[in-house]
């Protein structure tokens, strides 16, 4: 029986198409976390990890994730239970994680982000990766990006980037979409009043990076401003040339929700133009990097 003669009554409710019809989705990615079957080593190494982060980041991130962090009971030691987890999350945000196998199509993250969702990697890294690995796991995903979706404007913006992706398919942008991704929810910092913090979760899941976004005077540190983010390319290989610093995650939320983004697409074209190391005369310059960390990398 194809996907569209399924019996409609089996699909789950939380299926729905973003005009709220229901969309037969049998490729959502979503898998059963399987929380009995972690070993105890698995759970050794989030916990490993989970104190390591912990400790660096209580001067460095921002107290909205650190909070979110205890909210959560992300605190209790072993990999958490996403049915746990989602009891009080559904309660603060309407944000719940679901579990899938690693990294999903972008139509299928965004499709999820729109609909209060986040796609958590199941599986954890193994001690040889201890400090890097590509795909996201569960803890980067849980560590670094979930204690944020318990603050209801990061949320609104965890959606409302969900929805602008969808529609950026559309128009083909999705690279400047992903730019702002990049700088955002994965390598963002926040100004508050006792400094620069950090909420991007690429940054708060590394134990080097979050050292380096912070104290290191090699990258560059400009105010975030969307049409410049978007322009702007990015690392997936090493630390950040440069990162971008908001005043509020409402800042964020009213980028993405008071911007026409068709006449913007048009705008910014099918380029990337701005190099990750850019600096410009319109910049908000918080830090002026040496880049000294890439041209010794470079050298190297
Ligand atoms: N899938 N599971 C998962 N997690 C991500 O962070 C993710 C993804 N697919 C695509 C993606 N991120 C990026 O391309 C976003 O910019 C869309
Ligand atoms: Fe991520």
């Amino acid at each position: 029986m194809t996907a569209t003669q399924r019996d409609e009554s089996r699909v789950p409710p939380y299926i729905k198409g973003m005009s709220g019809h229901i969309t037969l989705r049998d490729d959502d990615y979503v898998i059963d976390q399987n929380w009995a079957a972690y070993s105890a080593d698995e759970h050794a190494v989030w916990d490993f990890l989970y104190r390591r982060q912990v400790d660096i980041l209580k001067d460095r991130a921002d107290p909205a994730m650190l909070r979110g962090l205890e909210q959560l009971n992300l605190n209790r030691g072993g990999i958490p239970e996403f049915a746990k987890i989602n009891v009080e999350l559904k309660a603060r945000t309407g944000f719940e994680v679901v579990a899938v196998p690693g990294l999903v199509p972008d139509e299928v993250f965004f499709n999820h982000l729109a609909n209060r969702r986040f796609p958590a990697g199941q599986f954890i890294r193994t001690r040889a990766q201890l400090d890097y690995l590509q795909e996201p796991d569960i803890f980067h995903d849980v560590f670094g990006h979930v204690p944020l979706l318990t603050d209801p404007v990061f949320a609104d913006y965890m959606e409302a980037y969900g929805k602008g992706g969808l529609r950026a398919m559309k128009f083909g942008r999705l690279k400047q979409l992903a730019a702002l991704y990049w700088y955002t929810v994965e390598f963002g910092l926040i100004e508050t009043p006792k400094g620069v913090r950090i909420y991007g979760a690429g940054i708060s899941s590394s134990k080097d990076e979050s050292i380096f976004a912070l104290d290191d005077p090699s990258p560059n540190r400009i105010r975030f401003d969307l049409e410049r983010v978007m322009r702007t390319r990015y690392r997936i290989d090493d630390f950040q040339q440069t990162y971008f610093v908001i005043r509020s995650y409402d800042e964020l939320f009213r980028a993405t929700v008071d911007t026409d983004f068709a006449p913007l697409y048009e705008r910014l074209g099918d380029g990337v133009g701005y190099g990750a190391d850019a600096v410009l005369a319109t910049d908000g310059v918080v830090t002026h990097g040496t880049q000294a960390y890439a041209k010794a990398k470079k050298a190297g």
